[in-house]
């Protein structure tokens, strides 16, 4: 079809076939109706030009059949486009009874998903074959939770929950290890601010079985993981690193400055209100601050921009494994 050749990405829900159907539609009506149009236009502009010895004829002031025909196939078109579009967008609406429920925050810039036994994830992990509802909000700004391979698109509205759902019909591949998945992509698609264009993550579909023990893992990464290796999950899901590179990388690509080997080396900031910079150690308190208080200083030559990770967002136990893995990556 179409939609999902030249548009969108191949289908992977429910709803997706008919969105796509309306879609395409759409578009082959309009297309039909475009050379129509057109095809009639270059015909009567050959017809009818005005050259020597054409006589002008008066022009037709009435035709009941012509009008009645214009309008009465137009609104039945328009009629089977609302009654297609209307009853899918209901289903789309209104999310099946039993739904698993996941709890989407989106921030400037960062999605935080969370799961009915505590656990939390920056890509978006869910199962196939199972009616998924997604409960919206944003703690800031208007952003929206847009998967383009699901067809769903909503709104994350300041003050008010609201939600969409999807049941995914395609794994994205087998077993916990990430890199044996090919993910389908998440976009906020609300232009929320300066580092919009970060607010994308990837979003894995699993088998059941393997969706029950990644998130059975996910609840308790501090218990299951070495301080080093949680403070590894916790700087992807947390959104660290779509921002800060690990590899040195220092391109206009991450906003903030690369993070491996700096632990124990000094840097310039510039605090708060002040306009001289002081020399600062990047140390326990100092990565401490960054993370809570990230706009109390600046690192000279860099803007402000980096999330305010509150205790909700980030827990202390959580900074402190996050130290733990600042200091091993060289
Ligand atoms: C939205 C982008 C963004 C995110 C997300 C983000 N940061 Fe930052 N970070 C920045 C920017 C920009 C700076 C530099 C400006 C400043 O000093 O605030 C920075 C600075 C820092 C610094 C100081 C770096 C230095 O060289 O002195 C540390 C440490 C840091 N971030 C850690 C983190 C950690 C840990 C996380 C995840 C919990 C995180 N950041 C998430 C953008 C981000
Ligand atoms: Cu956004």
């Amino acid at each position: 079809m179409l939609a999902d050749t030249m548009f969108f990405p191949p289908e992977r829900s429910t709803v997706a076939g008919s969105v796509d159907g309306l879609f395409d539609f759409i578009y082959y009506l309009s297309l039909f109706f475009f050379v129509l149009i057109i095809g009639f236009m270059i015909y009567f502009v050959l017809k009818y030009y005005q050259r020597d010895g054409h006589t002008e004829a008066p022009s037709p002031s009435h035709n009941e059949t012509l009008e009645i025909t214009w309008s009465v196939i137009p609104s039945i078109l328009v009629g089977v486009i609302f009654f297609f579009g209307f009853t899918e967008y209901l289903n789309m609406r209104e999310a099946p009874e039993n739904a698993y429920e996941i709890q989407v925050v989106a921030s400037k810039w960062n999605w935080v998903f969370k799961y009915p036994n505590g656990a939390e994830s920056g890509d978006l992990h869910i199962p196939v074959d199972r009616d998924v509802k997604f409960l919206l909000q944003s703690q800031d700004v208007l952003h929206s939770f847009y998967i383009p391979a699901f067809r769903i698109k909503m709104d994350c509205v300041p003050q008010r929950y609201t939600w969409t759902w999807v049941r995914a019909t395609h794994t994205t591949g087998s077993g916990l290890d990430e890199s044996s998945h090919e993910p389908l992509r998440l976009f906020c698609a609300e232009y929320c601010g300066q580092q919009h264009s970060i607010m994308h993550r990837k979003v894995f579909v699993h088998e059941t079985a393997d969706f029950d023990q990644w998130v059975e893992k996910a609840a308790n990464i501090l218990e299951n993981n070495t301080p080093e290796e949680a403070g590894k999950i916790l700087f992807g899901r947390k959104g660290c690193a779509q921002c800060h590179s690990v590899d040195g990388d220092n391109s206009a690509k991450y906003p903030g400055p690369p993070l491996n080997g700096q632990w124990g080396t000094e840097r310039q900031v510039t605090p708060r209100g002040s306009s001289s910079p002081i020399t600062v150690t990047m140390d326990e308190n100092y990565v401490r601050q960054s993370i809570r208080q990230p706009n109390s200083e600046i690192v000279v030559g860099r803007k402000p921009g980096m999330t305010v990770f509150t205790p909700q967002l980030l827990k202390d136990e959580e900074i402190t494994a996050i130290i733990a893995y600042l200091k091993s990556i060289k």
